[in-house]
C-alpha cells in the first residue's frame, strides 16, 4: 500500500463519514457476491464496485478502517486531514448469518447502550443482532394488550438470597423494558446500518416473568425470578395460553421486520412440544421463519423453514440439518462470550468453562461432518451474551471484546485461520476500540472493573 499523494478529506455527517466535495466515492453497482466489495482507491479516485447496498456499507467500513483509529473517535482531535492509502480491497462474507445476541432479559440495556451495540456490530461487519426479550427474570417488550408484561414482568425485586455464587449480587431490585416504538427505533436505527433485528420471546420455559404478571399462564404460580437457572416453573398447556402467546407474537411481529422470530423453545423442563409447534406454525402462518434453540428438534416435526440455533455443541445442528432445517451454529464452549476468558480468579465475571480470544479465533462454524448434502443449510454463526452477571455495559464491553472481534473474522473471512490474527488485532484493531471507548479486556490480562 502507497500513501496517497494527495489527502482524501472526509466530513463528518450524520454519524458517518461522508467524502466531501473534493472526492466523492464513485459507486457502481456490478455483479458479485452478495454484500461483497470492490474498493479502488487511487491518486485521483476512490471507487467502489458492490452488488448491494450492503456492499457499499461495508466498503465504507472498510474505508473507515484504513483511515486510523482516529476516524472512529466522535469528534476530530486534530486538523490533518484522514489520509487513506491507495489500495485495492476485494472483499465479501463467508456466511449471511453474522449474528450476536443479546439478553436483554437478564439484565435491562438501556436504548442508548443498545443503538451503540448496533454501531460496534456493523463496524465489525456483523449483520444479525439477536435480542433476547424475555426471560424468567424480566420481560422487556411492551405489549400493548397485555400491559401487565412490562408493568409487573419488567421489574425484578430483592432476592432474599443474592447470588453468592457469582460475586454479583442479585440483592437489588432491577427492572427496564423498551416501548414498541423505541423497539421501531432500534430496528430502524439498525436496518440503516444492514444489521437486522431478530426479536425473541421464549417459551414455553423462560417464561416466569410472564407468569408473575399473569399467573393463569403458568403451571404455578410465582414472581419474577430472582435467581439464575434453568426454572422448573413452565408455561401450561392449555388453549387460552397458546392465545395469549399469539397475541403476543403478532404484536412482536407488527414491530419487527425481520424476516426471522425467535420463540426460544429452551431449557423448559418437562415443556411441551406441542407448544411449541403451535408457536412455530403460527409464525409461519404470518409469513415469518420461526427461530427457535436446539431443543426444539426434540419437539417434533416442525415446520419447513424452521432455523435452529445449535447451542449445546453442534449436535442438535446437524440433526436439525439433516431434517431440512437451516442453522445458525452458536457452540457455547465457542461463542459464549459470557463465559470466563482465562482462569484467573481476577476475572471480573467468572462463570462458565474458560473461552480464550484464541478459542473464539479457533472455531469453525461448519462441523467437519457436514458434508454439504443435508437438506438444511448452515447459515452462519452467532456469538451469545447472556447477561445474568453482566449488569452494564461496562461489563458487557469488557465481556464482548475483544473476542466478538476475533468472532467476526470468523464468520467474515475464508476458514483459513491466519496466523497475524493476534497481532493485526494488536497493532490495528484494539487502537480503533479505543478510540471507540470499548472497555475491552486488555490481552495482557484481567482488568477488573
Ligand atoms: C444457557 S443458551 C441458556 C441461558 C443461560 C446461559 C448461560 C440457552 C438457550 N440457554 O438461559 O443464560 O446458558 O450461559
Amino acid at each position: 500500500m502507497t500513501l496517497l499523494p494527495r489527502p482524501v478529506s472526509f466530513t463528518r455527517g450524520e454519524g458517518e463519514y461522508r467524502s466531501d466535495d473534493a472526492v466523492r466515492p464513485r459507486i457502481r453497482v456490478t455483479s458479485g457476491p452478495p454484500e461483497g466489495y470492490r474498493l479502488t482507491v487511487t491518486p485521483s479516485e476512490v471507487d467502489i464496485e458492490a452488488s448491494d447496498e450492503a456492499g457499499v456499507f461495508y466498503a465504507w467500513q472498510t474505508i473507515k478502517q484504513l483511515l486510523g483509529p482516529d476516524a472512529l473517535r466522535a469528534a476530530p482531535i486534530h486538523d490533518e486531514q484522514w489520509v487513506l492509502p491507495a489500495c485495492t480491497v476485494v472483499d465479501h462474507p463467508r456466511f449471511a448469518w453474522r449474528g450476536c445476541m443479546i439478553d436483554v432479559a437478564r439484565h435491562f440495556l438501556p436504548k442508548h447502550d443498545l443503538l451503540r451495540y448496533v454501531d460496534l456490530l456493523a463496524a465489525h461487519k456483523l449483520n444479525v443482532l439477536h435480542l433476547h426479550l424475555t426471560d424468567d427474570q424480566g420481560w422487556r417488550f411492551e405489549v400493548q394488550k397485555y400491559p401487565r408484561l412490562t408493568e409487573v414482568g419488567g421489574w425484578r425485586p430483592t432476592s432474599r438470597y443474592g447470588d453468592r455464587r457469582a460475586k454479583l449480587s442479585t440483592d437489588r431490585p432491577h427492572g427496564g423494558y423498551y416501548t414498541q416504538n423505541d423497539l421501531r427505533e432500534i430496528v430502524e436505527y439498525a436496518a440503516r446500518r444492514h444489521v437486522t433485528v431478530v426479536p425473541e420471546i421464549d417459551v414455553p420455559g423462560h417464561s416466569q416473568a410472564a407468569i408473575a404478571a399473569y399467573p393463569e399462564l403458568g403451571t404455578d404460580g410465582g414472581g419474577v425470578w430472582t435467581d439464575w437457572g434453568v426454572n422448573p416453573r413452565v408455561l401450561n398447556d392449555k388453549s387460552s395460553t397458546l392465545d395469549f402467546y399469539r397475541d403476543v407474537f403478532d404484536e412482536l411481529m407488527d414491530v419487527f421486520v425481520s424476516p426471522v422470530i425467535g420463540f426460544g423453545g429452551d431449557e423448559a423442563p418437562g415443556g411441551d412440544g406441542e407448544f411449541v409447534r403451535q408457536i412455530a406454525k403460527h409464525l409461519v402462518r404470518r409469513g415469518r421463519r420461526p427461530y427457535g434453540w436446539d431443543e426444539v428438534v426434540e419437539a417434533g416435526p416442525l415446520p419447513t423453514g424452521t432455523v435452529v440455533a445449535s447451542w449445546r455443541g453442534v449436535d442438535g445442528g446437524l440433526v436439525a440439518l439433516r431434517d431440512g432445517h437451516d442453522v445458525v451454529m452458536c457452540p457455547e464452549s465457542s461463542v459464549y462470550l459470557d463465559y470466563r476468558q482465562s482462569s484467573s480468579p481476577d476475572e471480573p465475571i467468572p462463570v462458565g468453562t474458560v473461552l480464550s480470544l484464541e478459542d473464539v479465533y479457533a472455531f469453525e462454524p461448519v462441523p467437519r461432518s457436514v458434508t454439504g448434502s443435508e437438506p438444511g443449510r448452515v447459515l452462519g454463526a452467532q456469538a451469545n451474551l447472556w447477561t445474568e452477571h453482566l449488569d452494564s455495559a461496562r461489563r458487557l464491553d469488557y465481556a464482548a471484546f475483544p473476542r466478538l472481534a476475533a468472532f467476526a473474522e470468523v464468520v467474515w473471512s475464508p476458514p483459513e485461520k491466519d496466523p497475524g490474527f493476534l497481532e493485526r488485532l494488536t497493532a490495528h484493531h484494539l487502537p480503533r476500540l479505543d478510540a471507540l471507548g470499548v472497555e475491552y479486556r486488555p490481552l495482557s490480562g484481567p482488568h477488573p472493573w
